[in-house]
């Protein structure tokens, strides 16, 4: 062993300032390691403000970084003799820094966590990977937890983080206000116009984030998405900015208008606060403690702080735990044996479904669409067509500027396509036009009908929701939540059923 530094890795996702592995080390003795490196921007390839947003973050933070003391070695994704992985940079930065040992944070996805685990063979220095404890559920907390019940049902996953958390809770330890979930008051149409409807802070791009835009826009112009519209923020104090811009402006309402969809407003009341938690800009927990005090001093009703919270210590942290419990092959799961292929609006946007238009739109312009878009248009849509699980999930990995394969994996594959037989929902989210005419005014600008199942101005979504039900028949007609859709198609006359069936196969057929 030499008597070098400690060298101390942190991948993009882990810009954090005391993040664990930092914990351990003395500044005076430590060599942080930051690298771009080409493997992690074309494993897929990721929308371009994703990409800028991941660059720009990770170059402000290793100036924080070296701002609090530590010494940072950056290689920066056009350097001269950049190896392109993680594994080749680390072996050059061994070479330059003679290092004693390795301290890692774990990695956020399978794929990675296998490289970081190769290092000690390969390097023959001894690696130490800490716990990433930013996250309220450990891995073995969440295993003992799966393994107590039949079913990971999320509710009772959420109540026991409110109860660890103290979030929420009454003195005796009674979820406050007498529920422990007020979903059902979540659910509002918006308004068509609101003028106090809140905008998220449109950051300026500085000196860097312009260096890196080009960078981005030189190298990666086959990438999906828009650079035009590149507002995120990349430091931790605009990340709180945008922060306080929810907690003031939207919080109030978020609750109320979670499900609802408008056209050309890709934001709503939503706090576009995923990429910035998921990177480490904002811590999590801190996050929801603001919103509980904001409700205790009666700011926030209590629909809206709960909704918000249970996204974050429930739905967040439930997705992470599956992931990590269900192993690599997760993403592999086809259970409905779907096999078409993702159309290719899903790359242009260009299509006559307003819905769809809309939500792949905002996509590609700004790396971001909110749940029920994701949930219930682009996933709802792919669902009810048949499409290939793995291209689903590819597609929102590459995206969405908040996706790491830990979050988006389990969203796509559990809830939005029940690929994994029902392990994460009782039942698939599968919807026809009605649905999303209730929760949106998309369909007033649309060329179809949504009142329609058959003919040529028929809602697509109509045809395909009931051909979904009659083509996964053997599959979903015995889970008792599905009991009403299949009365309901049994009752339809023969004719109908023909005519909505033969309506979908020339839809489908025309896709392909
Ligand atoms: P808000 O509506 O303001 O919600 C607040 C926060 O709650 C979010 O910032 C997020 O941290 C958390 N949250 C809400 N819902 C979920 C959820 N289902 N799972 C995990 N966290 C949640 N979220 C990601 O962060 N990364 C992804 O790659 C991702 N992929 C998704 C794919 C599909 C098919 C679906 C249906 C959902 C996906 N989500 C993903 C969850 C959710 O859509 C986003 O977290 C949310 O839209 C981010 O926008 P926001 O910050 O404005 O969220
Ligand atoms: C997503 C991403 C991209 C596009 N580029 C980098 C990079 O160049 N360097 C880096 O350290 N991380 C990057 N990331 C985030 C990583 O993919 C993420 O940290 C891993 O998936 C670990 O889970
Ligand atoms: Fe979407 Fe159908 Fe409404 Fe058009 S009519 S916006 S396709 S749901």
């Amino acid at each position: 062993m030499t008597d070098g530094p400690l060298l101390i890795p942190i991948l993009g996702d882990q810009l954090t300032p005391d993040i664990a592995a930092l914990r351990v080390a003395d500044k005076d003795d430590s060599i942080v390691l930051m690298m771009e490196v080409a493997d992690e921007t074309v494993y897929v390839k990721h929308h371009k403000a994703k990409i800028a947003f991941i660059l720009s973050a990770m170059r402000h933070h290793a100036e924080r970084l070296r701002a609090l003391g530590w010494t940072v070695d950056y290689v920066t994704l056009d350097a001269p003799d950049n190896e392109g992985s993680f594994t080749g940079e680390v072996a050059r930065a061994i070479e330059r820094h003679a290092p004693r040992a390795i301290h890692v944070t774990e990695a956020g996805e399978w794929r990675v966590r296998s490289v970081l685990d190769s290092w000690e063979t390969r390097f023959a220095i001894p690696v130490t990977i800490h716990e990433d404890d930013r996250f309220l559920c450990s891995h073995a907390e969440f295993d003992s937890w799966a393994a107590a019940r039949k079913q990971m049902r999320m509710e009772f996953f959420y109540r026991d983080m409110r109860r660890k958390t103290g979030l929420l809770l009454t003195e005796a330890g009674e979820p406050e206000g007498g529920q422990w979930n007020y979903d059902a008051d979540n659910r509002k149409p918006a308004p068509d116009r609101d003028l106090l409807m809140p905008h998220p802070i449109r950051f300026r791009p500085d000196g860097v984030t312009q260096a890196v835009l080009e960078l981005v826009a030189d190298r990666f112009a086959d990438h999906i998405g828009s650079l035009d519209h590149f507002h995120f923020a990349v430091t931790h104090e605009e990340a709180l900015r945008q922060r306080r811009r929810f907690l003031d402006e939207a919080l109030p309402r978020f609750g109320d208008y979670q499900d609802a969809m408008l056209t050309d407003e890709p934001f709503l009341w939503h706090s576009i606060l995923s990429p910035y938690i998921n990177a480490g800009l904002l811590d999590p927990l801190e996050l929801c403690q603001e919103v509980e005090a904001r409700y205790r001093a009666g700011k926030v009703p209590l629909n809206c702080a709960e909704g918000f919270i249970r996204q974050i210590i429930g739905w967040r942290e439930y997705v992470r735990g599956v992931y990590w419990h269900e192993g690599p092959d997760y993403g592999t799961r086809n259970a409905l044996k779907a096999q078409r292929d993702l159309p290719d609006f899903y790359w242009t946007g260009e299509t006559d479904m307003h819905c769809l238009a809309q939500a792949i739109g905002q996509t590609i312009d700004h790396g971001y669409a909110h749940h029920i878009q994701r949930l219930m248009i682009t996933g709802n849509f792919a669902l009810i067509a048949g499409t290939d699980p793995h291209q689903v999930h590819v597609w929102y990995l590459e995206v969405y500027a908040d996706a790491y394969e830990w979050v988006e994996m389990p969203n796509t594959i559990g809830m939005a396509l029940f690929a994994d037989g029902g392990l994460l929902g009782s039942k698939p989210y599968a919807a026809g036009g009605a649905y999303i005419n209730r929760m949106s005014n998309y369909c007033g600008s649309c060329r179809y009908d949504v009142k329609k199942r058959v003919g040529d101005d028929a809602c697509p979504f109509n045809a395909l929701y009931w051909d979904f039900i009659a083509r996964n028949e053997r599959t979903l007609s015995r889970n008792p939540r599905m009991a009403i859709p299949y009365r309901n198609w049994q009752r339809m006359k023969p004719e109908d059923r023909e005519a909505t069936r033969a309506q979908a196969a020339k839809f489908l057929d025309h896709l392909a």
